[in-house]
């Protein structure tokens, strides 16, 4: 865990956040700028910058049980779909550097992302 990580401290509790769901490991909540009319992220408790990275240090069974927490998220939280995204460097759009995967749903959404 960072002292600094906004997720990190969203992670802890020391900053609001609107929880969806929440495992020893895991946390779901809502972004605070939806791209959807249901827009969730789903973190892990370890602070890891990215999912390259994430699949680099993590043991596989922590890298399972996480995707498992986003594909519930999606399922239960929408109806029609979703649209998983982790944006990971600058040509990818990341702006928070603790690895977060983006659920979006509640709307058709359009291909290619921009
Ligand atoms: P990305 O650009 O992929 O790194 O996405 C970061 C997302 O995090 C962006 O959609 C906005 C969201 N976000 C940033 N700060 C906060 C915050 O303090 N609370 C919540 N709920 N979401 C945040």
């Amino acid at each position: 865990m960072s002292d600094t990580c906004i997720f990190c401290r969203i992670f802890r509790g020391e900053i609001p956040a609107e929880e969806v769901r929440r495992t020893p490991e895991s946390l779901v909540f809502r972004d605070t700028n939806p791209h959807a009319p249901t827009h969730l992220l789903v973190i892990p408790k370890r602070h890891v910058s990215d999912l390259g990275t994430f699949v680099a240090e993590a043991p596989a069974e922590e890298i399972g049980d996480f995707l498992k927490v986003v594909g519930e998220a999606g399922r239960s939280e929408t109806t029609g779909g979703y649209r998983v995204v982790s944006n990971e460097g600058a040509d990818g759009g990341q702006t928070v550097h603790h690895l977060h995967f983006h659920v979006m749903g509640g709307r058709k959404m359009a291909w290619p992302p921009g």
